[in-house]
């Protein structure tokens, strides 16, 4: 990586809560991107995530920022935090913040939040109290199991896989789709990542 230019920072894992998903738990190391204060601005992403288009115009965009998932898989209607992609202004004030909410007792659930015992959880809570999230296109974390319109998928900038590109749907959306049915486009997903790794 750094042959390609790349700078590796080493940093140490984050203790995740008690409340922390098996699933989860790595995902709280996430908030270590906020020690980083030698810059103003950091572009989060996840490690399953292609990007399909520039977006350093991010860097310019207030922080924090992240993308709200449509839960039903389309527009309109519940949304969920996504902590996949996010801009942070690193602050050691803030990750010192999370930490304490680490420690304290797991704030009341509420299903809109996304509350899975994940960093997002966590984010959405602690950070509703400290920041103000200001919301991006889904355009910037669009994630396979979406109902998007064509021009939309066409639009995409970030596509997130989730739990890979294995053709498999994740759980969380397997429910929603069944119930209110998907437009996405698999083919277009299998030729976007294709495209990419070839
Ligand atoms: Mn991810």
């Amino acid at each position: 990586m750094t042959e390609m230019g790349a700078s590796l920072w080493p940093t140490q894992p984050v203790d995740p809560p008690a409340w922390a998903s098996a699933m989860h738990k790595q995902a709280f190391n996430k908030l270590r991107a906020l020690e980083l204060t030698h810059y103003s601005r950091v572009i989060f992403v996840d490690n399953d995530v292609m990007l399909r288009a520039n977006v350093d115009h991010l860097a310019f965009h207030p922080a924090p920022a992240a993308v709200w998932f449509p839960v039903n898989g389309s527009s309109g209607g519940m949304t969920t935090f996504n902590s996949g992609v996010m801009i942070l202004a690193p602050d050691l004030r803030i990750l010192r913040s999370l930490q304490v909410a680490i420690a304290a007792p797991r704030p009341p659930l509420s299903e809109s939040d996304g509350d899975d015992g994940s960093d997002q959880e966590l984010l959405f809570h602690a950070t509703s109290r400290n920041w103000t999230w200001s919301v991006l296109p889904v355009a910037y974390n669009t994630h396979r199991a979406m109902c998007l319109s064509n021009a939309s998928w066409a639009d995409v900038r970030i596509l997130h896989a989730i739990h890979g590109y294995d053709g498999k749907i994740p759980p969380p959306y397997r429910d929603h789709i069944a119930k209110y049915g998907t437009r996405r486009s698999p083919s277009w997903e299998r030729g976007v990542a294709e495209n990419w790794y070839t």
